[in-house]
């Protein structure tokens, strides 16, 4: 039974492309879209064979009335001009609405959590950001008499928390989400993505994953110079040191759900277009569902190497080498006893 178990896992994953996971956490544009926004549809429009999860993000959720947040991310206050009840106003309407006319694009609405924060929010406030993304539809844009369709694809889920003290309110949070967006059903597509920012406890993963279609088991940056996006401590990126329950599930079998992303992607080490692509390459092997590589901070898709465009021609060029991918092996002995017991709870 555990041998074929073992061979249904690695022909899973013989299977799985690694897709992009975009935490557009930047602001729209106008009539004219932001080059950060833009810049996404181009690398969408030029990788038809990759699928771009992109997260819209207006200000730590859909509907925050607490004023204009920091840098680009704007507000969605009832008290702004050309304000939208469900899509903030037309400068979101228009371009969400732009987003969702590239098929190859899949929006996800951002809901967080702080879940082991002393400001952890509550169920009723999540479900509430949840049930204002599934409201987002058919609103007027800028300079266009068909309205725009900003349906949204599935939630983010952010600061989810690794421990499973947390799991009654995440399975009551998802079922919610998946019951206010009829999921499967009229939506089309749709996601629940966790993060909780590095890997759930071995005691909790599984749970964690059969509530979600995806996992960021792994959220850092590359540089090994701290800035305000990893304070320390933090590892800093390399695919050589990802490892069961260390960046990568502790059951191998759950790769195809988990999720890397990877800010600040520049010097030092080397951030160039070939440690880039190596990075990438070493990530598509592990076969992840989805992962994400920037060489700026959440709001970024343009700096060179890690633009969105160089991005995804990597992961495209990878995707294609990868028949089999090969995971790195589990080093630790305790992870292993803890993969297997897993797959002797599946049987
Ligand atoms: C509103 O957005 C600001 C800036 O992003 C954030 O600091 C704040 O926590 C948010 N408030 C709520 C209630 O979501
Ligand atoms: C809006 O677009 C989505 C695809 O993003 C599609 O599934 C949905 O049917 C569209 N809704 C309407 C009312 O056209
Ligand atoms: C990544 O790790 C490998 C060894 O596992 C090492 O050779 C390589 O230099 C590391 N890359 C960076 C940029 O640190
Ligand atoms: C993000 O990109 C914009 C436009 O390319 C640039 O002006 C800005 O400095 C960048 N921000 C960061 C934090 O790198
Ligand atoms: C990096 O790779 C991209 C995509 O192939 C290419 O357009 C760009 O010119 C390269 N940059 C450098 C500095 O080689
Ligand atoms: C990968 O393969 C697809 C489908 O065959 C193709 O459209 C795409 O251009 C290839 N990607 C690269 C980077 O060559
Ligand atoms: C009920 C509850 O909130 N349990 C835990 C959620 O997760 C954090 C850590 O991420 C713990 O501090 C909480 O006790």
């Amino acid at each position: 039974m555990k041998l074929a178990l073992s061979f249904l896992a690695l022909a899973a994953m013989a299977w799985a492309r690694t897709e992009l996971m975009v935490p557009l956490h930047a602001y729209p544009g106008g009539t004219t879209m932001s080059v950060q926004w833009a810049a996404v549809v181009d690398a969408a429009h030029s990788h038809p064979d990759m699928h771009f999860y992109v997260v819209i993000n207006p200000n730590s959720g859909p509907k925050n009335t607490s004023g204009p947040g920091a840098g680009d991310i704007s507000n969605c206050s009832p008290t702004g001009v050309d304000y939208i009840p469900h899509g903030c106003d037309k400068d979101w309407s228009t371009n969400v609405g732009r987003l969702n006319q590239v098929s190859n694009i899949q929006t996800l609405g951002y809901v967080y959590a702080r879940y082991g924060h002393t400001d952890r929010r509550s169920v009723e406030k999540i479900e509430e950001d949840i049930k204002e993304w599934a409201d987002w539809d058919l609103e007027a844009g800028w300079g266009s008499s068909q309205p725009s369709n900003i349906s949204i694809h599935g939630i983010w889920f952010d600061e989810t928390g690794v421990d499973k003290g947390n799991e009654t309110e995440f399975r009551q949070l998802t079922d919610y989400a998946r019951q206010v967006f009829n999921a499967k059903t009229d939506r089309g597509q749709f996601d629940i993505v966790m993060n909780p920012g590095s890997n759930p406890a071995a005691d909790y993963e599984q749970a964690l994953f059969d509530m979600a279609d995806a996992v960021v088991t792994r959220e850092t940056c590359w540089t090994t110079t701290v800035g305000d996006e990893c304070p320390t401590p933090y590892t800093a990126y390399n695919w050589t040191g990802i490892t069961c329950g260390d960046g990568a599930p502790f059951s191998q079998a759950l790769n195809s759900k988990a999720v890397v992303v990877v800010h600040e992607f520049h010097d030092p080490p080397e951030a160039t277009n070939a440690t880039l692509l190596e990075q990438i390459r070493g990530t598509v092997r592990q076969g992840f569902h989805s992962a994400y590589f920037t060489s700026g901070s959440y709001a970024n898709t343009t700096i060179e190497p890690a633009s969105i465009g160089n991005v995804a021609e990597f992961f495209s060029l990878a995707n294609n080498e990868t028949s089999v991918p090969m995971p790195n092996p589990c080093t630790a002995n305790m992870r292993v006893v803890g993969r297997l017991a897993h797959h002797q709870g599946l049987s």
